[in-house]
């Protein structure tokens, strides 16, 4: 456990972004964290007699040099983002300027904060849990409406108070089996076998339903990989464009133009989806052409889904089709018929046809594409969801114990292994809100923000 931690340092960080902008914020929290900045500050009010969440105006000065105006905010502890006395200096946006002070401050008792020190402190002190943490990064990252809403989600603590009646329900079992095993020379029996199998039986439904969350919110976290993949030529970069509503790849008569893979972002009613316009796939003698055609198959391979392009004048390549499947599933390829505009008749298979000139049937593309993410996943803002990898292997291990758990029952074992389970299905379950926690997992999740969050 490492909540006992003392951060009794003060530390101190540029929150902006380096580069020019109408103002930069220097962060600065801990014990030390007002006195540090008066030294430094030099205005009409003493901070270190004014209130918590006032805001105070005047000069930062090096020895009797003004380096800037600035506007200091005050929170005092606990009531900060990370429950310490913590300071926002607001300066000109210039980076030289917040180098400046930042420099100031570590010769005043501060040091230099480490990528994410203050969400952690945040969670040392108990401001918020491990993954209401783990979603302030989310946020941050977040590109689309959907995904702003998931990591919201989060950080207001849907997932974390799931976990923990979870972990409720496990402990009440728990004790209960333990209870037991304290009275079993009496013979007492507080609960039964099968009421016991009744209730793990309920969690591990319960489980079941935040792992299958994850199908949907790995996608609305991270986006979807979509591969533009067909015969040279069907309007593949067409598409694309159309799609990104500008001239985004070069599109020509002649088979092969595309060679590289395009890679655009779009969101499409607020889900991120990674278009990856490829090189039209055949048999090729130019040498640039073939690396081209080995690049689309990558592509495909690594797409969760797979829009298999085809000319309403041309053929249905059959082979194509059957490598795509053997590349990846059959599942995620959705095969578009291009260019209705030409009116010409098809005998070809296919689950929406669309025009890349005139736009016609991309609305139908649009919402095929929404509903191959969504699948029967019910995403619901309500509900707790499953977003981060690391919640989601955690989950996998609680229902390990949990099914251990429940083959002991079955074969009426003694309760100790049961209790044994149990005890492991809290602990993995413990994990995802950072009540059970190693330096190894905390180091891992906030060496990955930014410096000053
Ligand atoms: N009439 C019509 N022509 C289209 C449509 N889409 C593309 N085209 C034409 O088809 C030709 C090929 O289009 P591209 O978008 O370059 O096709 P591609 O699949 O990217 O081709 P490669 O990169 O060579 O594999 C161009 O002349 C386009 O103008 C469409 O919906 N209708
Ligand atoms: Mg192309």
């Amino acid at each position: 456990m490492t909540n006992k931690i003392q951060t009794d340092d003060t530390i101190a960080a540029v929150a902006t972004p380096v580069g020019t902008g109408a103002i930069s914020i220097i962060r600065v929290s801990g014990p030390n964290a007002i006195n540090s900045v008066e030294n430094i500050f030099s205005g009409r009010s003493k901070l270190s007699k004014s209130k918590t969440h006032t805001i105070h105006y005047g000069k930062i000065i090096d020895k009797k040099n003004i380096i800037d105006d600035v506007l200091v905010f005050i929170f005092r502890a606990p009531n900060s983002y990370t429950g310490e006395d913590s300071i926002e200096i607001s300066t000109h946006g210039s980076s030289f300027i917040s180098q400046r002070i930042l420099k100031l401050l570590i010769e005043n008792d501060v040091r230099p904060a480490e990528p994410g020190e203050f969400t952690k402190r945040a969670f040392l002190n108990g401001r918020i849990d491990l993954a209401q943490a783990e979603a302030v990064t989310d946020v941050i990252n977040s590109r689309t409406e959907v995904s702003l809403k998931g990591a919201r989600n989060q950080l207001d603590g849907l997932l974390s108070q799931k976990v923990n009646s979870l972990r409720e329900m496990l402990i009440n079992s728990s004790s209960l089996v333990e209870l037991e095993l304290d009275f079993a020379e009496e013979d007492l029996e507080f609960i039964q076998f099968d009421e016991l199998k009744k209730r793990i039986e309920n969690i591990l439904n319960e489980i079941d339903l935040l792992i299958n969350s994850y199908n949907f919110g790995k996608v609305i976290r991270d986006g979807i990989n979509v591969a533009l993949v067909g015969l040279p030529n069907v309007g593949k970069s067409s598409l694309l464009n159309y799609i990104l509503k500008e001239a985004r790849a070069i599109v020509s008569k002649i088979p092969g133009t595309t060679r590289d893979v395009i890679r655009e972002e779009v969101s499409i009613d607020g889900i991120l989806f990674r278009l990856f316009d490829t090189a039209g796939i055949r048999i090729s003698e130019n040498e640039i052409e073939k690396e081209g055609v080995l690049r689309s198959r990558e592509v495909v391979k690594n797409s969760d889904l797979i829009l298999f392009i085809n000319d309403v004048e041309q053929e249905y390549p059959k082979d194509l089709y059957s490598e795509l499947k053997n590349l990846n599933k059959e599942e995620n390829i959705v095969s578009v018929i291009n260019k209705i505009d030409l009116k010409s008749k098809t005998q070809q298979k296919s689950d929406v046809k669309v025009s890349a000139l005139t736009g016609e049937g991309i609305t139908e593309l649009f919402d095929l594409m929404k509903s191959k993410v969504f699948g029967n996943s019910k995403y619901s803002e309500q509900n707790a969801m499953v977003t981060n990898e690391r919640h989601y292997n955690c989950l996998l291990k609680t229902k390990e114990s949990l099914n251990n758990a429940l083959t002991s029952v079955s074969n009426k074992m003694s309760g100790e292994f049961i209790s044994v389970d149990l005890r492991n299905a809290l602990n993995n379950l413990g994990e995802i809100i950072g009540e059970v926690t190693s330096d190894d997992i905390l180091n891992n999740i906030f060496t990955k923000f930014c410096i000053g969050k």
